[in-house]
């Protein structure tokens, strides 16, 4: 189905929309059909034969004519023609923070500047201030811009690299040569970014498999093809290495290309002091070099003295000794879950009904689901004078459904630390979020400062968010995280895993601080679509990394000890 390629060619008309200045309501209808579009299940070339297209939501006349358009051509007049006065190539720029479509437009009509090496020459050298509305401070915003994008160039959000991952694997595992196939490296271990994707197979008679590898449709450029290894380029400028072994190394091969590199050294050198070598082949005697164990990951650890770790903690900070002396935790997992904390409606920016979400929530085989629609002061915020009733549509709808529904919002921090909302309102909900959405960039005082007067709140349970970054696209604001932690035990606040994938915040690290002072941690999705609440799998994932047991995670407890916890946070 055509629909990733019908949403990227609208994402791109949006672009280019925007950076010729025309109405932005029409760039963000386009990108909101594009989201829509991404997130349909059915090939959207069976709604263009069945004349259907005018059933998706947001779907106008215009939109649907640009589709099928280009489902005939592969490209659109509408296309042809913006991108005849802005180059389409200039899109790259708007992947720097701090770059915006009205910016480009001037950079190009100005200096002609279409690629980020040009910029970041014209910021260098100083032509960059001479343009109308440039000062130093947006020069110098612009080159931290290019040096975080500079960072994160060929690493990919972990989602991204997961649905690459699903799709080789699903290619390859039915033929009959492959015995086993494993992601390992970074995306097994769910690091939140990924270099590159290292696949294993099991396998007696590789060559067939390596053929079809190389061949698979997505694949851009074949860098080696090989009996035991090929390497290709995808589409997207992502690796992907696929590595056979046979099965008897298969759990050593894992065991080796899981990593990380860092916890291999360190299990390495503990092998060494008790005479054991361990390579991608298994474990073996120093004195004899007698085989001792590599069929499976648990034989390999056993073997070393060890019980096996799993990926998430492979990061050598700690896990050996943990499981050396049988201190490992008893890590959460996705059926520890019992319900969602943090989701959106049509109320503000969502695109479902309550009662569409609720039933999602369901469907999850959940307890309960808070909404938790966003408050003003952005265009989309549930007013004050809305509050009554969207509560009374949820608990309708709770009692229509049978399903504990929490009333409850995600209000907005102002920059002095107060909420903008009602503090009557905010009483009457079951469950509160506050949370940062503007004025990100002050100093690092000022926005502690301003987050710990929100969690002194007694109204306030949970922090959404608390770093605000996004990953490969936004640095986290400046806060003092250790501050939020020592407040969020001493207030008995809790701090959200927000599992977006493109947002996975706290991260792990972060996480894991939290989790050592003992303070309790919420994982909530920040689902703007039913679809949205499988999200939950990448905020376990962090949980993990963070070595969080059931008990660290608010959602999971049961609906009641949910509410004595909400309630109590309130006395
Ligand atoms: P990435 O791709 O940057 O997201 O991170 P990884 O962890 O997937 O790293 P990658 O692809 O370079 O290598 C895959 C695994 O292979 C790595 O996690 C551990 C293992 N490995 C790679 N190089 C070395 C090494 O020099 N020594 C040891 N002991 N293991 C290595
Ligand atoms: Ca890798
Ligand atoms: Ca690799
Ligand atoms: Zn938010």
């Amino acid at each position: 189905m055509k629909n990733a390629e019908v949403a990227a060619m609208l994402e791109e008309t949006a672009d280019l929309m925007e950076i010729a200045g025309e109405n932005p309501f029409k760039a963000r209808a386009y990108r909101k059909a594009a989201e829509t579009i991404s997130a349909l299940r059915e090939p959207i070339e069976e709604l263009v034969k069945k004349k259907q297209l005018h059933t998706i939501e947001g779907v106008g006349e215009s939109i649907a004519r640009d589709i099928a358009e280009f489902l005939q051509r592969g490209t659109t007049t509408r296309l042809e023609q913006l991108s005849k006065k802005y180059p389409t190539q200039l899109r790259t720029l708007l992947e720097i923070q701090g770059v915006g479509p009205r910016t480009v437009a001037m950079l190009y009509d100005k200096l002609k500047i279409t690629t980020i090496d040009q910029l970041e020459e014209a910021a260098k050298s100083g032509k960059l201030t001479k343009l109308p509305g440039m000062g130093e401070q947006k020069v110098k915003n612009i080159l931290e811009g290019i040096q975080l994008w500079r960072q994160h160039q060929g690493r990919i959000p972990l989602y991204i690299a997961l649905e690459i991952a699903e799709r080789i694997v699903n290619e390859l595992k039915d033929l009959e040569e492959v015995e086993q196939i494993l992601p390992a490296g970074s995306l097994r271990r769910w690091k939140e970014t990924v270099g590159d994707l290292d696949i294993l197979v099991a396998t007696r008679k590789s060559q067939p498999i390596m053929e079809k590898f190389v061949n698979l449709p997505e694949v851009q450029k074949v860098l080696a093809h090989g009996p035991t290894k090929s390497s290709v380029m995808m589409d997207n400028n992502f690796q992907v290495d696929l590595r056979a072994v046979e099965p008897e190394s298969f759990g050593s091969a894992s065991q080796y290309f899981t990593g990380s590199k860092a916890h291999n050294i360190a299990l390495r050198n503990l092998a060494l002091k008790r005479g054991l070598t361990v390579n991608e082949y298994g474990v073996f005697r120093e004195a004899n070099g007698e085989k001792i164990a590599g069929e499976t990951e648990e034989s390999v650890y056993e073997a070393i003295g060890l019980i096996w770790i799993p990926p998430e903690l492979r990061e050598d900070r700690g896990e050996i000794e943990a499981a050396m002396n049988g201190s490992l935790p008893k890590l959460i997992t996705i059926e520890d879950v019992r319900g969602e904390t943090h989701s959106h409606t049509k109320w503000s920016d969502g695109f479902a009904s309550v009662e569409e979400m609720a039933k999602a929530a369901m469907k999850m085989g959940y307890e309960y689901i808070a909404i938790t629609d966003h408050s003003p002061p952005m265009g989309w915020g549930v007013k004050p004078e809305d509050f009554p009733k969207l509560i009374r549509e949820i608990r309708m709808t709770s009692e229509k459904l049978s399903f504990p529904i929490l009333a409850g919002i995600e209000v907005d921090i102002a920059p002095d630390g107060s909420l903008y909302m009602d503090e009557d309102i905010l009483k009457q909900l079951d469950i509160v979020i506050a949370s940062v959405h503007s004025a990100m960039k002050m100093d690092i005082d000022s926005m502690t400062r301003r987050i710990l007067r929100a969690m002194e709140n007694p109204l306030v349970h949970i922090i959404g968010h608390p770093t605000g970054r996004i990953i490969n696209q936004r640095p986290p604001y400046e806060v003092r995280i250790d501050a939020l932690i020592d407040k969020a035990q001493e207030n008995g606040v809790a701090l959200e895993i927000n599992a977006s994938p493109e947002r996975l915040d706290l991260n792990d690290e972060n996480a894991k601080a939290a989790k050592e002072a003992g303070i309790i941690l919420s994982i909530g999705t920040d689902s703007h679509r039913p679809e949205h609440l499988a999200f939950i799998r990448f905020g376990v994932a962090i949980a993990r990394r963070a070595w969080c047991e059931p008990q660290n995670i608010l959602n999971t407890r049961s609906y009641s000890n949910l509410l004595d916890w909400l309630k109590h946070r309130r006395i």
